[in-house]
């Protein structure tokens, strides 16, 4: 698609872009390749509707056909997650989020999400988000010994705080996580749930993380990590009258326009999502997972709270080598293996620097990439850090990594 581009300079710097996302190791953990579908979809002529409302409701004539599109997605998600009420319009997950605190909240009312240094996300009620700019944020974390949520700590801040809102999910945690007793812990206090799942969306899309539908009031989502569709967000109930909130939250609370050909090529995803294939694919993301957090322990790693339940683990760094997880991220991307530094529990380095990173295996799993594969990458990876200050050996594994991934060409091995 990209070659019958005109523009020169746009497609340079997307042709550069192609190059850097086949010749490496995609391992940050929130990012995935959409299928050729999805991609073309996103670049149709849907963008240029206008389309502010929803189906059957709009504010611009000429809607008819954009309806035909929104009304799939909206059913297509609902099948795929079992519910009965879906907003499909959000540009993203914060925007999900915005809209859903919304819904159910005014402001300064108290807010309990998990903290970001732990495994939490901003919009959970960092102080620089609205989260915590608009609400009273309060925050849980992880146990210090186990690194996994401590549920019967949450209930204790939970009655100290008496928050309005409850958030569950988070952008750093590799365990599963129990959302029927976040759903016990926020009725004893008398608090919404609000189930965050962009992480791990497509796992519980596949039945293979427990599924927060029957327990959370409201669920958010991005479209684009575990899910493997466009860039975007979404938000579920099965509450007729939080449905109507949260529609109107959404439009004409904090949005315009919807993106008609993302929306497009998010119906097409969730599509994708309810193949026997796409349960496959997520097999074998958290079976990559698993063999690399494995791996890392054998190599002398410590893994955060010993190890993953989903498609990510965090690796402490500091304790290993003595750096930073913002070097090893320099180091490894000077291999091209991608990776994010990422605050571990507790951690003493500030959050631009942290003592860990972050791999999550979606991408490299969607590439085609199975376990003996991920065994060799963090060999990789270990031999990278270990050689952080020998240009010959770093050059060495470069040329490896890039030759591998030559094998595994975008929009073929493991996609639809
Ligand atoms: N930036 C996303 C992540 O990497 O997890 C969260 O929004």
């Amino acid at each position: 698609m990209i070659f019958s581009l005109n523009d020169k300079e746009i497609k340079e710097i997307i042709a550069k872009e192609a190059r850097r996302q086949q010749a490496g190791v995609e391992l940050i953990a929130s990012e995935n390749f959409v299928s050729e579908e999805v991609l073309q979809i996103q670049g149709s002529i849907l963008t240029n509707k206008y389309a502010e409302g929803y189906p059957g409701n709009r504010y611009y004539g000429g809607c008819e056909f954009v309806d035909e599109v929104e009304r799939l997605a909206i059913k297509y998600v609902c099948e795929l997650f079992d519910v009965r009420f879906a907003n499909v319009q959000p540009h993203s997950g914060s925007q999900a989020n915005m809209a859903a605190m919304q819904a159910l909240l005014k402001p300064g009312d108290k807010i309990l999400g998990m903290s970001l240094n732990e495994g939490g996300h901003l919009t959970h009620g960092f102080n620089l988000s609205f989260s915590g700019i608009v609400y009273d944020s309060y925050f849980y974390g992880v146990d210090e010994k186990t690194e996994m949520i401590n549920y019967d700590h949450v209930l204790e801040i939970a009655k100290e705080v008496k928050p309005k809102l409850i958030i569950v999910g988070a952008s750093s945690y590799s365990r599963a996580i129990d959302y029927s007793r976040f759903r016990k812990i926020a009725d004893e206090v008398g608090a919404y749930l609000m189930a965050d799942i962009a992480h791990v969306a497509g796992l519980i899309a596949a039945k293979l993380h427990p599924s927060p539908v029957g327990y959370a009031d409201v669920i958010t989502s991005t479209t684009h990590k575990t899910l493997r569709g466009p860039r975007g967000g979404l938000i579920l109930t099965n509450d007729e009258n939080i449905a109507k909130k949260i529609d109107k939250a959404v439009f004409p609370g904090i949005q315009g326009g919807p993106l008609m050909h993302v929306i497009g090529a998010k119906a097409r995803a969730f599509k994708e999502a309810l193949s026997p294939y796409f349960v496959k694919y997520q097999e074998q993301v958290i079976e990559n997972a698993k063999t690399m957090a494995n791996h890392f322990k054998t190599l002398g790693y410590r893994v955060i709270s010993g190890g993953t339940d989903n498609h990510l683990l965090l690796l402490d760094v500091k304790q290993k080598f003595n750096i930073t997880g913002k070097q090893a991220e320099t180091i490894l991307g000077n291999v091209n293996i991608t990776i994010n530094k990422n605050s571990l529990p507790f951690d003493q380095e500030k959050p631009m620097h942290t003592s860990g990173i972050r791999i999550g295996t979606p991408a490299v799993t969607t590439r085609g990439l199975v376990q003996k594969d991920m065994i060799e990458i963090a060999n990789w990876i270990d031999k990278a850090l270990q050689n952080r200050e020998n240009n010959d050996v770093l050059n060495e594994i470069k040329q490896q990594v890039e030759l591998k991934m030559e094998k595994y060409p975008l929009h073929k091995g493991g996609i639809l």
